[in-house]
């Protein structure tokens, strides 16, 4: 019991959500807007605001780090923390939760994703879509503190062992948050600091 149970729950949730979200999502169509180019700035380390507007995304990405979480008993170790940030300009923040999403596709949420976890494979998917936009993102100066702050979260990752994965699982709300606080066009409106929204 325990992990499998919960999943085999989440994946009776997401449909009870699909159906909670349906009426709304049919009233209020969410249209992914084509307007990162009307930015005048560099447009490459930026996501369209539809990501974040993609309710029923949002809701199944918390969904899954609640369930991932919920069997984590390590609560002091974090992956996405303000260590990570250290340091780092507001402009480069967006290349750096580039790399740490490449870093989670490729090393937690691809090899999950021929499990039986439909749940992951949608979120995995909607991810996949947010990493081909920042493809062109490039670090603007600060490379060395960026690495440096990179190497630091695989370090961390090696110390954990295997429950990083269930851990970074268990953060994926974090990375969305973080992904939104530094690449969405906002950002650029009204420079937010990159601290956590998670209530503790
Ligand atoms: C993405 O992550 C993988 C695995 O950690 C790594 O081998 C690869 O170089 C990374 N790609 C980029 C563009 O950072
Ligand atoms: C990461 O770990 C390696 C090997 O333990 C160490 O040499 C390196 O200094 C660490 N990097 C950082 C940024 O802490
Ligand atoms: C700092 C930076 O990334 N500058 C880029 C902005 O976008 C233009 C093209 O649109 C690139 O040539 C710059 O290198």
């Amino acid at each position: 019991m325990g992990v499998l149970q919960q999943w085999m729950n989440c994946s009776v949730l997401s449909w009870v959500l699909v159906f909670y979200c349906l009426p709304f999502l049919l009233i209020s169509p969410v249209p992914l807007k084509k307007d990162g180019a009307t930015v005048g700035c560099n447009s490459s380390c930026i996501l369209r605001k539809g990501y974040f507007d993609n309710h029923y995304m949002r809701k199944c990405i918390n969904d899954l780090a609640k369930q991932a979480s919920s069997s984590d008993k390590d609560t002091v170790n974090r992956l996405i923390s303000s260590q990570l940030f250290l340091r780092v300009k507001a402009k480069d923040q967006c290349y750096l939760m580039k790399k740490v999403l490449n870093f989670t596709l490729e090393e937690v949420l691809l090899p999950e994703s021929e499990s039986q976890y439909h749940h992951i494979q949608d979120v995995t998917n909607f991810l996949i879509k947010m990493q081909n936009e920042l493809k062109a993102c490039k670090h603007t100066e600060q490379k060395p503190q960026i690495e440096n702050n990179f190497e630091k979260l695989k370090n961390k990752t090696r110390e954990l062992g295997e429950s990083w994965r269930n851990k970074a699982i268990g953060e994926l709300d974090l990375l969305f948050q973080h992904l939104e606080s530094s690449c969405s066009q906002e950002r650029l409106l009204q420079a937010k600091p990159a601290g956590s929204t998670r209530k503790e």
